[in-house]
């Protein structure tokens, strides 16, 4: 099945109560037993509900993927995936990577013994000197929020295999529409599916796909133990909002082109960092393992600090100024005060984060009103 097909059709069957086209709610806690134990496999909401089923199943074939696992949200996604590991174990991370990433990682996970080093993914050798006997995981998100940084998934995998550590892709922002990563040797891929899965920014939720059985299991066993499960009117939004998906990140797509172009030509910009445009330092890498360059892009301004690019902002009418990104309107944000403001200022500006640093989450509107917005706060 092509990709999209399987947005529509993936792992979906028809529902066995009526034969419904779309998957129903299943708003229930609990299922009648005819014994205990006994119902086809759902007891409790929490273990198993078949609108998450289905939801999980369609995460599965979007990711070419043996497995899905739906969250409450991304974060509660992540924390899964660091509860496999045990005191004393090391992750290596990317040093720009999603604010509350970060803070997962070292103001709530450090606490239980696991030891997170940062580094830039572009030098292997950087990323090869922090490994030791004690490294279990490698995260990556790739494109990063916010730099929209693009690293070598494949090669970074040869790395992992070698050492026999565990390569986790956060692919919030390409979507699988644009990127693969299990095909590219990655062991498991994480999604807020909060943004373009889902795409409507009416919905927070997180999602794992792998291959791997024991792994698998493992995380299942977590997902229930836990508990940070989505409910099924959450996970009717995301099924629903993947059904559009591959038309979404297209039009994101050829907008962000429009806007970066737009962007570059301008003279009161700085810099645009947006990985379609050539001279991007990371364009041949994104050319080779994306299928396309994807809706974020930040920049900055000539001259501008905190205070300038704060109005600047406030007088853009059609992005709107908030926190997430991936859905179907135009949103903007300042990362330093706002998706990123939990990582210490020495840290963040290592990584670019700057205090005139914009972020755009360009939506699906049509792109001459999307400059014309742009034009007009630049005046
Ligand atoms: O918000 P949540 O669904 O829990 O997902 C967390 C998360 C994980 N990974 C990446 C790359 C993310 O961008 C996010 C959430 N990001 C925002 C809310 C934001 O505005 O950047």
């Amino acid at each position: 099945m092509k990709f999209n097909t399987k947005t529509i059709h993936g792992g979906q069957m028809l529902d066995p109560a009526f034969s419904s086209v779309m998957q129903p709610i299943y708003q229930t806690s609990t299922y009648a037993q005819k014994s205990p134990g006994n119902n086809k496999g759902y007891e409790y909401s929490r273990t198993h509900n078949p609108t998450r089923t289905a939801l999980q199943n369609s995460f599965a074939s979007l990711e070419n993927a043996k497995y899905g696992i739906a969250f409450a949200s991304g974060l509660a996604a992540i924390d899964s995936i660091l509860k496999l590991l045990s005191p004393g174990d090391e992750v290596i991370s990317t040093s720009d990577l999603y604010g509350g990433t970060y803070r997962l990682f070292v103001k709530v996970f450090e606490k239980y013994g696991i030891k997170f080093h940062f580094t830039q993914m572009y030098n292997l050798d950087d990323l090869s000197s922090l490994i030791s006997e004690n490294t279990k995981l490698i995260w990556l998100e790739t494109p990063t929020n916010p730099m929209i940084n693009v690293y070598d998934i494949e090669a970074i995998s040869i790395i992992s295999k070698k050492h026999d550590i565990c390569l986790v892709v956060d692919n919030t922002f390409a979507s699988p529409y644009l990127q693969t990563p299990l095909d590219l040797g990655a062991d498991i891929v994480m999604h807020s599916a909060t943004k373009y899965l889902a795409g409507h920014s009416d919905v927070v939720m997180g999602a794992l796909m792998l291959n791997n059985d024991e792994i698998a299991e493992r995380l299942y066993f977590l997902q229930n133990s836990s508990g940070a499960v989505p409910g099924p009117q959450d996970c009717f939004l995301t099924l629903r909002g993947i059904k559009t998906l591959h038309v979404r990140i297209q039009r994101h797509c050829e907008n962000a082109l429009k806007i970066a172009n737009f962007l570059n030509d301008n003279k009161k910009v700085d810099k645009v960092f947006w990985p379609g445009l050539s001279t991007h330092l990371n364009y041949k890498v994104a050319s080779k393992q994306m299928r396309g360059y994807g809706g974020m892009l930040s920049f900055t301004i000539k001259g501008y600090d905190y205070e300038k690019s704060i109005k600047f902002l406030s007088k853009l009418r059609l992005f709107t100024l908030a926190e997430s990104l991936g859905g179907v309107e135009s949103l903007c944000g300042h990362p330093a005060s706002m998706t990123h403001s939990s990582i210490p200022k020495n840290i963040r500006l290592k990584s670019g984060i700057t205090d005139s640093l914009i972020r755009l989450s360009i939506g699906i509107e049509d792109a001459d009103d999307l400059i014309d917005d742009l034009k007009n706060a630049f005046l």
